[in-house]
């Protein structure tokens, strides 16, 4: 049989989708089912005075209206699930629906369960409710000024919390010869899954079984917190996740309305089904970025970083969402020193609260804005002193890993150097500076961005989770199951939702036992099929639960053979086992076939004396460390000086993702990890008026990236497996929206450097661009 491990096998997963017969959240129709709808604040903080139900409820088809007060002593709060310890947070749990007051513009302050989607939603105008507005702050500087409204009497000044790590002597600074520092802005984003959020709820009264069907990324992590909220035992609780349109992190977060909608089921005694429109999208479901990080560089003249520190004001929203607080602290500033071997190291952030939708997890999920800062501060490092921005990467890039970085992550595996020699070689730099230069002297302005990331994926060792705050273990469980036919279910605790692993997974069994790809088929995201698990997110899935399924295919395999050895009356060490069967050394006529083991294994009638039956492997597996993906990507831009249009001519990406499992499906990760980084440089914002109102909640305001807008992106991969796991596999999912946003803000403020522009705020708009050139040329 071929070899599948590293091959390009085309997705077993998509016929199925592509052909209409994938089974989404919205898809699942029950006998009876309710539908429920949200009534939502049209004001960012207000108090709420009084909620008049009566219209809606005689709205013919309505059921029932449930407010803030209806729901408040039956479900709890949502918890965050990351408290991140040693900084004093203040977490503000979302509340199920608004009771005194609401806190931003798009908070469910009512709920409205009808016989119809449409007479739910008609019911929903018929509710009044009556509010005291309040001042708004929408800008977590403006949160932090003395005057600003205040948002929770006991959070002063709305800081959440203060975390700090790692430390620089105040020399290093004081005595460098070089120092550059830059107010950086990670503009707030909206994740735009082509699904957006949606939850069934089906109760028996009889068992009290309650199954909720969501569009989660982690059912786990949900049945633990709606157990909680909703007062309902985890085995009586199931959450499935049915096949997603996407999650892009938008779907870790634990929401409210699934809370609701259950309670609704439960006391209603039918189904309800509640499904998110594309606005209310925009509205309640998480945001993310929205960091000012102020970062400054100590360096010598010749190039070489002696320090840096950044210092981050992350706008939380208006309550901590699951991951909120972790991701500008921990995710963040933990890699704040990129692939460089900066001696010193120190981070601080400030979480704010903002009368604004809560932000948590968007893929990368602060890797993106660690490296971002680093990359940008390394370019103005670069042009302060006259050197090459690459040349200041060679002299600083880590030089041997495995390495520590200041903050004690440990890089596990690579050639930062060979790569970055790759992709300069594929883009062929010095060319391009030459063309660069003609290119200027015919008053064209070429840019050529450079970006050599590194990113901590596939959380993680659990003792570290339980160090940092997170409300959860973070190992991995695959379960593989051979049927009697020798046909294989396997069973895994992360959750998929498009990323691809129903084959790669399939791959990576296959290889192990030999057996076509086709027979293998993947389970996940159900509580009831899956006794624990924690999720797909922070490109997780590969390495952790990947690894734990190379570990229970080998105890399998193991199995087997004792089994055939038996049947074949040699020892063990007798056996070979190659390409689905076991043969005896010199005599390969004597074999027993992978299917036929099976069958034996399941029938049982004649095993090893003291041998259970069944052919079933399971591993828990914790990994020790994290991963540590990196790459070095370069692009090129144009921008027209008349218009501040700019075209991406080349994108160049190589990567290190450690040993590959599927060729197609990690390139086409980065590919949609690149839309959603150049998506965030170029175009897409989330833009507040001052009175917390969204001015971006329609995609007619919020520019999505298209196909159109990109080149063909030239991307190839390094291979250093890394040591952290049996597969040897980094992550992927989040490698594009880590490297790209920085490669292209680079490029641009190359094109634009005769005008003399140093800096500009994503996304790089046309018109703010234009108004760069105009300004420069002004001098
Ligand atoms: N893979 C591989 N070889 C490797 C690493 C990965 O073949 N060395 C394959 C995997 O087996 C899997 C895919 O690449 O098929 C991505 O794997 P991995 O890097 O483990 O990431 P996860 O599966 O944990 O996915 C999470 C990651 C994140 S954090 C976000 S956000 C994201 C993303 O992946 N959201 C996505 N990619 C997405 N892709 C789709 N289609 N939809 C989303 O919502």
């Amino acid at each position: 049989m071929a070899k599948v491990l590293g091959k390009p096998i085309k997705r077993k997963e998509d016929p199925k989708l592509i052909t209409g017969h994938g089974q989404f959240t919205d898809d699942i129709k029950l006998p009876g089912m309710l539908f429920a709808a949200m009534k939502r604040s049209g004001m960012a903080h207000a108090k709420i005075k009084t909620i008049n139900t009566d219209q809606a409820l005689n709205h013919p088809g309505v059921v029932a209206v449930y407010t803030g007060k209806d729901v408040q002593d039956k479900i709890k709060p949502i918890r965050s699930i990351w408290l991140v310890p040693g900084c004093d947070l203040i977490p503000k749990d979302r509340v199920p629906l608004a009771v005194d007051k609401v806190n931003y513009a798009g908070e469910a302050v009512a709920m409205v369960i009808a016989e119809s989607r449409y007479a739910a939603r008609d019911a929903l105008d018929l509710i009044e409710v009556e509010y005291e507005e309040l001042p708004a702050v929408v800008h977590q500087e403006a949160a932090l000024e003395e005057s600003a409204p205040i948002i929770y009497e006991d959070v002063p000044q709305n800081i959440a919390f203060t975390w700090k790590a790692g430390e620089v002597p105040e020399e290093v600074f004081a005595n460098a010869e070089v120092v550059v520092n830059q107010r950086l802005v990670e503009q707030r984003v909206i994740a735009n899954p082509m699904e957006t959020r949606g939850a069934v709820a089906q109760y028996n009264p009889g068992s009290g079984d309650l199954t909720i069907w969501c569009t989660t990324q982690n059912p786990h992590i949900h049945r633990m917190t709606y157990a909680d909220a909703l007062g309902v035992p985890e085995t009586k609780l199931r959450i499935i996740a049915p096949d997603m349109g996407g999650g892009f992190g938008a779907k870790i977060a634990v929401y409210t309305e699934e809370a609701v909608v259950a309670l609704a089921a439960m006391e209603l005694k039918q189904p309800v089904k509640w499904i998110e429109d594309r606005q209310e999208h925009f509205l309640a479901t998480s945001h993310a970025r929205d960091q000012v990080i102020t970062t400054e560089l100590a360096g010598t003249k010749d190039g070489k970083i002696l320090a840096v520190r950044a210092k981050n004001i992350t706008n939380l929203g208006a309550y901590l969402s699951t991951m909120g607080a972790g991701v500008p602290t921990i995710d963040f500033g933990l890699m704040i020193t990129g692939a460089y071997d900066i001696p010193h190291a120190a981070a601080e952030t400030i979480g704010v609260y903002t009368n604004t939708t809560p932000t948590d997890a968007y893929r990368g999920a602060g890797k993106p804005e660690a490296s971002f800062q680093i990359e940008r501060i390394i370019n103005l490092y670069a042009d302060k002193i006259g050197m090459d921005p690459i040349e200041v990467r060679k002299k600083n890039l880590v030089a041997k890993v495995p390495y520590t970085n200041a903050m004690g992550c440990n890089y596990d595996s690579g050639d930062y150097h060979g790569t970055l020699a790759k992709a300069l070689e594929t883009i062929d730099y010095a060319a391009l500076r030459k063309e660069q230069e003609d290119a200027r002297k015919n008053g064209r302005l070429l840019g050529i961005g450079i970006s050599t990331y590194v990113e901590l994926c596939g959380l993680g060792p659990s003792k570290v989770a339980g160090a940092i705050g997170f409300g959860g273990g973070l190992w991995e469980n695959s379960t593989i199951r051979v049927h009697p036919s020798g046909k294989v279910t396997v069973f895994t605790g992360a959750s998929p939702h498009g990323q691809g692993e129903g084959t790669t997974f399939a791959q990576v069994v296959a290889e192990k036992f030999g057996i076509p790809v086709e027979d293998i088929e993947l389970v996940s995201g159900d509580t009831l099929m899956i006794s624990m698990g924690w999720g797909t997110y922070g490109s997780r899935t590969t390495p952790v639960a990947g690894g734990a399924l190379a570990i229970a295919a080998d105890r399998i395999v193991e199995k087997a053979k004792l089994i055939a050895a038996h049947e074949l009356e040699v020892a063990v060490d007798d056996l070979d086992f190659s390409d689905g069967v076991f043969s005896v050394k010199g005599q390969p006529e004597k074999q027993r076939t992978f299917k036929e083991i099976a069958w034996s294994a399941n029938n049982a009638w004649n095993l090893p004396d003291g041998m259970e039956p069944a052919l079933e492997g399971q591993c828990f597996f914790d990994p020790p460390d994290f991963v540590y993906p990196f790459g070095a990507h370069i692009c090129v831009v144009e921008v027209d000086p008349d218009t501040g249009v700019l075209e991406l001519k080349r994108y160049v990406s190589v990567d290190d993702v450690g040993r590959i499992i599927n060729p197609m499906i990690v390139e086409g990760q980065v590919h949609g990890g690149l839309a959603q980084g150049i998506g965030q440089a170029l175009w897409e914002q989330s833009v507040y008026s001052d009175k917390g109102q969204l001015l971006s909640g329609t995609f007619m305001d919020y520019t999505m990236p298209k196909a159109k807008f990109f080149p063909e992106f030239e991307s190839s991969f390094v291979e250093s497996p890394s040591p952290v796991n049996q597969l040897g596999a980094k992550g992927v999912g989040e490698t594009g929206t880590t490297a790209a946003p920085s490669a292209i803000v680079n490029a641009v403020m190359d094109a634009l450097a005769p005008f003399g522009v140093k800096d500009l705020e994503m996304p790089l708009t046309p018109e703010k661009v234009w108004r760069a050139i105009h300004d420069g040329r002004k001098g």
